[in-house]
């Protein structure tokens, strides 16, 4: 991996996003370069506690990441991102501000039925008793990106953390 790109994980609640963005984390660190991990998850109880859920506060959130990411890369560091990025506006606005030869988009393919299976957070169940509102796939959408629209797309349906940490190997070996 020789230009410093954003390595941006894009997909839904419990897709695996931050199970594979730290993986990927760890083995730009080992190779001896620096990253930083972004995980929408923890932006949104600092940098975007402001925000909540709908549309607007969604492409607010993402427009920070990128913004953030933008710096990092003035200081040499590479930022790996793991942002749900629902919607194709989110997707185009982060190629505005980051470019598109400064960025890998890494779309995390689940099905929906499977990550409301794994809930890991109970936020699908909390999401259909209505505790939880514009919950993503459930009361909000996520617009399935068109092959166009990433670099890479790692499907985790049946697939064990191993299996997938191999493929994660394979592209870290193609950037
Ligand atoms: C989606 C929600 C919601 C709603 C709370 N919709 O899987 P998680 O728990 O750990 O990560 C999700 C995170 C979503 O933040 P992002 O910054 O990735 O979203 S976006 O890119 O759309 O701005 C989820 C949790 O917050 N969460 N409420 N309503 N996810």
């Amino acid at each position: 991996m020789q230009k410093i790109k954003t390595i941006w994980f894009f997909g839904l609640s419990g897709s695996g996003k931050t199970t594979l963005s730290t993986v990927f984390s760890d083995m730009i660190d080992k190779d001896g370069r620096k990253s930083f991990l972004l995980d929408g998850d923890v932006i949104r109880k600092g940098v975007s506690n402001n925000l909540g859920f709908n549309k607007n506060d969604r492409a607010e959130n993402v427009r920070r990441i990128a913004e953030i990411c933008k710096i990092l890369i003035t200081v040499e560091i590479i930022p790996i991102v793991a942002a749900i990025t629902p919607y194709k506006s989110n997707r185009d606005k982060i190629i505005e501000i980051l470019g598109r030869d400064n960025l890998t988009l890494i779309y995390v393919d689940c099905s929906l039925e499977e990550c409301e299976k794994r809930d890991p957070k109970n936020l699908y169940q909390k999401a259909r008793m209505g505790e939880i509102k514009n919950f993503t796939g459930i009361s909000d959408g996520f617009e399935t990106p068109s092959a166009s629209e990433y670099n890479f797309r790692i499907k985790t349906e049946n697939k064990s953390i191993q299996q997938s940490e191999i493929e994660l190997a394979e592209l870290f070996n193609k950037l």
